[in-house]
């Protein structure tokens, strides 16, 4: 029996500065995404747009940071959202700007951590989101998830992250653009990247299967969190922090039928859709299909293949 997939919206545009991000969830309800999963076999519960919990006001030494106890409510909610998902079924969060994962992540590592299986994070995205709120410059909280769920310090106005993943259970894919402060503190730290220069030369397939083989090796729990950015602008329009040189469309879709035949996936986030910024709903339309990707569609069925 197929696990059912379990939609939360999160309509967050806190986490960056250019509106729009909030009418993601919509955009992805009206692009089809809970039929197309229905159409795969899936049970689906749309739980709607999840709302934010109400925060006792935090602070943070860095001026730059704006909207923090924003970010920090929708946090609260997502993380308690999330971790009860995982009870049910298979949580895929509609975002929402990038932000989302401070609590989406959290809410799965702390089921993960219930149940005792290691959790793992591939961050599908042309940024690194290493920054803490303290080394922030544009004051965008959407550059930070990763750092806080790999337990970096300066952190202190969230709850501190259920069980950190070690850098090993990590790994950024895609990247091709990183700030001097997030450069420093991930040169010291084993975490895998994936960067377009490693793309470009050796393709997506052999850096892809070298992590979902620890992934399975150690019986982990795989959150995959994909940013429309991690796409080429060509094919992804919609996106406030365009980087060009990314994923073509064959290779994102590539990457999704990998992640399918593993059957390593657990849970998924999708963010920084800006459907204001969109033509005529494509963008939304390709993170719906690569989500269908992801979910088992193929053209021929072929003999599951294993990553062992
Ligand atoms: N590193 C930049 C910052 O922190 C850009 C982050 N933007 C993203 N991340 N879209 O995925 O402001
Ligand atoms: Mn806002
Ligand atoms: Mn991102
Ligand atoms: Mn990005």
């Amino acid at each position: 029996m197929s696990k059912t997939c379990i939609l939360i919206g999160a309509p967050i545009d806190d986490g960056q500065k250019r509106p729009g991000c909030l009418m993601g969830p919509a955009a992805y309800r009206v692009a089809g995404l809970a039929s197309m999963l229905g159409e795969l076999g899936y049970p689906v519960e749309d739980r709607g747009d999840v709302a934010p919990h109400a925060v006792e006001p935090g602070n943070c030494a860095n001026p730059a940071v704006h909207s923090l106890d924003a970010v920090r409510a929708w946090s609260a909610s997502l993380a308690e959202a999330g971790k009860a998902a995982m009870q049910d079924g298979f949580p895929i969060f509609l975002g929402g700007d990038h932000s989302l994962s401070l609590g989406s992540v959290a809410g799965v590592t702390s089921h993960a951590m219930e149940i005792g299986r290691p959790q793992f994070l591939l961050w599908l995205d042309a940024h690194t989101d290493f920054h803490t709120p303290m080394t922030t410059q544009s004051g965008n909280l959407h550059g930070t998830p990763v750092a806080y769920i790999a337990g970096r310090d300066g952190f202190d106005a969230f709850p501190p992250f259920p069980a950190p993943l070690p850098a090993e259970n990590i790994c950024l894919f895609g990247i091709r653009s990183v700030d001097s402060q997030e450069h420093a503190a991930l040169i010291e730290r084993d975490i895998a990247i994936k960067d377009m220069r490693v793309l470009d030369e050796h393709g997506i397939v052999a850096p892809l299967r070298g992590f979902l083989d620890r992934v399975k090796a150690a019986g982990g729990m795989l959150h995959v969190s994909l940013d429309v950015d991690f796409l080429d602008p060509t094919i992804a329009p919609a996106v406030g922090t365009t980087v060009p040189g990314g994923a073509t469309f064959r290779e994102a879709h590539l990457v999704m039928e990998m992640l399918h035949e593993t059957g390593l996936v657990t849970s998924l986030d999708l963010v920084e859709l800006n459907p204001f910024l969109d033509e005529r709903g494509r963008t939304a339309r390709l993170m719906v299909d690569l989500t269908a990707s992801l979910m088992g569609r193929k053209v021929f069925d072929r003999p599951t293949r294993s990553y062992a």
